[in-house]
């Protein structure tokens, strides 16, 4: 890390000028760019000015403060981008979204996984690995808690009929699009259309592919399932900005097994519900509006025709995912 303390040293506050007070340095003058990929702490950011590609590292003034994919920051020393050069990231912009998962089994330490993404795409294939829909569901309540608008993909449809998928997710108001390798993308590019999308699912379900679909020189791995035990091979393993050529921006994750949801509040999720939250004002105090509390004024907006019942059991539905893992 010799790099690393040479910087250190020249971000230290000279001695001899005012002893007690901090330098705040003046980063007037820094780049702005945005965080595309991380790789053992070392940035790899474009910037806004010209799309130039410069590895970064996080300046010490940052201290533990995190920065993720999808990070806009601002960035000074070596921006040129040439072989071997290191520029520094001296600020992270506040972030508009942030998506996160909690901690669970798999995964020990609670994460940001991406910052200023306005959309995650659930990417789930209709077979091989077969659709888990109660992973679909607990990414819908991630994005809903982000304030991300969620979109359902569902790949291989070669393989599979989506029907059946679609319909649970129609009462939601969610937005579906099917896909499938080499097939038509138009559907799924008005929908990424200008927006900066974030892909989640199992590994193996193709999230690389269509980013490769999408994004003609983005040369991401993909790899097969495994034929008997149906599991992707977790190929891709770190996230990945890449810009898409009609405008707006993917982000390509690697394979989850689950998504742990502990930070989310039922206020939260019910919040990127409006209709349903009118009605639940009505609901005693501490009603967690399962179809198994008494009074839930949600049953009395069913039964008197205010909802429909599939909305408002697919809310249920959902809800109810938060506290169901669904580990593959
Ligand atoms: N039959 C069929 N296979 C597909 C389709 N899309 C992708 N595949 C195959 O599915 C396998 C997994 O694809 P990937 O793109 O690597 O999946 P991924 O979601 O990126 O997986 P991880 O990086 O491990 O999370 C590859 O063998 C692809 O060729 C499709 O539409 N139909
Ligand atoms: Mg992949
Ligand atoms: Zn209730």
């Amino acid at each position: 890390m010799r790099e690393q303390d040479e910087h250190a040293q020249f971000e230290r506050p000279r001695r001899h000028t005012k002893p007690r007070t901090k330098i705040r340095p003046n980063y007037d003058d820094a780049d702005t760019a945005r965080v595309v990929t991380i790789d053992r702490g070392r940035y790899t950011v474009t910037l806004d000015d010209d799309g130039r590609t410069v590895t970064a590292m996080k300046s010490r003034n940052l201290g533990r403060k995190g920065v993720v994919v999808g990070d806009e920051v601002r960035v000074v020393g070596d921006v040129t981008g040439d072989e071997g050069s290191l520029a520094r990231i001296v600020e992270v912009t506040p972030r508009r979204t942030v998506l996160r998962r909690t901690a669970d089994d798999d995964d020990p330490i609670e994460r940001i996984i991406v910052a200023n993404a306005d959309q995650l795409v659930i990417v789930a294939a209709l077979a091989d690995p077969p659709p888990r829909a109660g992973l679909i569901d607990r990414c819908l309540v991630a994005a809903f808690d982000a304030g991300m608008e969620p979109l359902v993909c569902l790949t291989k449809s070669d393989l599979g009929s989506p029907d059946e998928i679609v319909a649970m997710f129609e009462p939601l108001g969610v937005r579906v699009v099917v896909t499938r390798r080499d097939g038509d993308l138009d559907d799924i590019r008005e929908a990424l259309r200008d927006r900066v999308s974030v892909l989640v699912g199992h590994s193996g379900v193709g999230k690389s592919t269509l980013v490769n679909a999408l994004v003609p020189d983005a040369n991401r791995s993909v790899s097969y399932v495994n034929a008997v035990t149906g599991r992707g091979r977790h190929t891709s393993t770190s996230a990945i900005s890449l810009e898409l050529p009609f405008g707006g921006w993917i982000i390509d994750t690697p394979g989850i097994r689950s998504f742990g949801l502990a930070h989310v509040e039922i206020d939260d999720l019910i919040k990127a519900f409006p209709d349903l939250q009118d009605v639940t004002r009505d609901c005693p105090r501490g009603c967690l509006h399962s179809a198994t509390e008494p009074e839930c004024a949600l049953d009395i907006a069913v039964a008197d025709g205010t909802l429909s019942l599939e909305r408002v059991e697919s809310f249920r539905r959902i809800l109810a995912s938060m506290n169901q893992k669904d580990d593959y």
